[in-house]
């Protein structure tokens, strides 16, 4: 069949809205029409060159929600009408990382970067044949995707895909942080570096965790007024001065630091946000790297002897530690009982043919919690 898709040809260039042909599934394959897809920052780290995998052609897009229109051979759990929250992981339920609750660990994940399918094929060209890369199997700025049953989990046809399409990365990864790998108790302390889609989302976790103090942490204050709305209770302007910062932290916390911290940012900021992340945690606390530093950096400012002597813990995350196919519709009720607000994370709408507007509101920094594009 015939699309629009938003196809990257060459990174830093705007994306071009064109004709692209999209073949019928294959097995275990679903093909769904989308009805919204978030804009991850993933893809602007793509975009620019930072994120170098796959490589373009390629239609990105990695969070997304819509309508299953056909289903491939072998596929048992979805039929054509049901509604679904596409992830940027798939999970087989079958590997040891599946059958050990680790669905985020899956050992399908690992193809996300090659640009083809689960079988090594692609399923979209240009109009002149080219082949064209998905991203993260599932490519979600396009009018339909050909997406793996595995990237799909299905949800109550009521569910508005227009604030649910963020559980399949952005929220997820920043509120399962909190919610799954930390479990904070009630009082604890958390700081939180980074206020974009995923900081913003574990501020809601810390929030809902009933934390003590929650510090958040950025750059723009106008990402620390969306904290503040999400439940920061306590707010810190990062100068680019880490140690001003690091002391605004201690004097909150009567300086002991917070008993968990974590960077939500990552790629080329990174080495400030770790810097900060862990000099903010306290003695036998934890820091969380939740952001993705860039791919081929081998080390982080992290001074090795006081880890020991203060025994700080670091902790990577994939994707919130989330169990997605358990999570996303239990965030999807949260979200109808009012607990998750999804509301205040969806700051903006737009049409795909937008999508070069919201890659330069993600660049700006200041502008944004979460963009989403809705297709008619
Ligand atoms: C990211 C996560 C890890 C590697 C790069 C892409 N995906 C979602 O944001
Ligand atoms: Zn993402």
């Amino acid at each position: 069949m015939r699309m629009k898709a938003a196809v990257m040809h060459t990174p830093r260039q705007p994306l071009v809205i064109e004709d692209v042909e999209l073949d019928a599934p294959h097995a275990g394959e679903v093909l769904v029409k989308m009805v919204a897809s978030g804009v991850c920052h993933s893809d602007v780290h793509n975009y620019t060159g930072d994120l170098p995998v796959p490589p373009p052609p390629i239609v990105l897009g990695h969070e997304g929600g819509g309508i299953v229109q056909e289903v491939g051979p072998g596929v048992t759990r979805l039929k054509p009408g049901d509604k679904v929250v596409m992830t940027f992981l798939p999970s087989c339920g079958r590997c040891r990382w599946c059958h050990t609750g680790q669905p985020n660990l899956c050992d399908l994940g690992a193809g996300i970067s090659t640009g083809k399918m689960l079988d090594g094929t692609n399923r979209m060209r240009r109009a002149d044949g080219t082949p064209l890369n998905s991203w993260s199997f599932i490519s979600t700025y396009a009018e339909y995707s050909v997406a793996p049953e595995a990237s799909l989990v299905k949800v109550p046809e009521w569910t508005p895909l227009e604030k649910a399409c963020l559980f399949g990365c952005g929220f997820t990864t920043g509120y399962g942080a909190v919610t799954n790998a930390i479990r904070m108790k009630p009082g604890e302390t958390i700081t939180i570096v980074g206020c974009g889609g995923l900081g913003l989302a574990a501020i809601q976790g810390a929030a809902a965790s009933d934390a003590g103090k929650i510090i958040a942490v950025d750059v723009h204050e106008e990402k620390l007024e969306m904290a503040k709305k999400m439940g920061a209770t306590h707010a810190v302007r990062n100068r680019h001065k880490v140690d001003e910062a690091v002391k605004e932290i201690m004097d909150i916390t009567w300086g002991l630091g917070t008993d968990y911290s974590g960077d939500f940012v990552g790629f080329d900021q990174c080495n400030e946000t770790i810097d900060l992340a862990f000099k903010a945690v306290r003695k036998g606390g934890t820091m969380l790297l939740v952001g993705v530093a860039p791919l081929m950096q081998q080390t982080m400012p992290v001074n090795p002897a006081l880890m020991t002597l203060f025994q700080k813990t670091i902790k990577g995350l994939l994707f919130g530690s989330a169990q997605f196919q358990v999570d996303i519709p239990r965030y999807i009720d949260l979200m109808h009982a009012g607990k998750i607000d999804m509301d205040s994370m969806v700051t903006h709408e737009y049409k795909l043919t937008d999508i070069n507007t919201c890659f330069a509101n993600l660049l700006a920094g200041n502008k944004v919690a979460r963009q989403v594009i809705r297709f008619p």
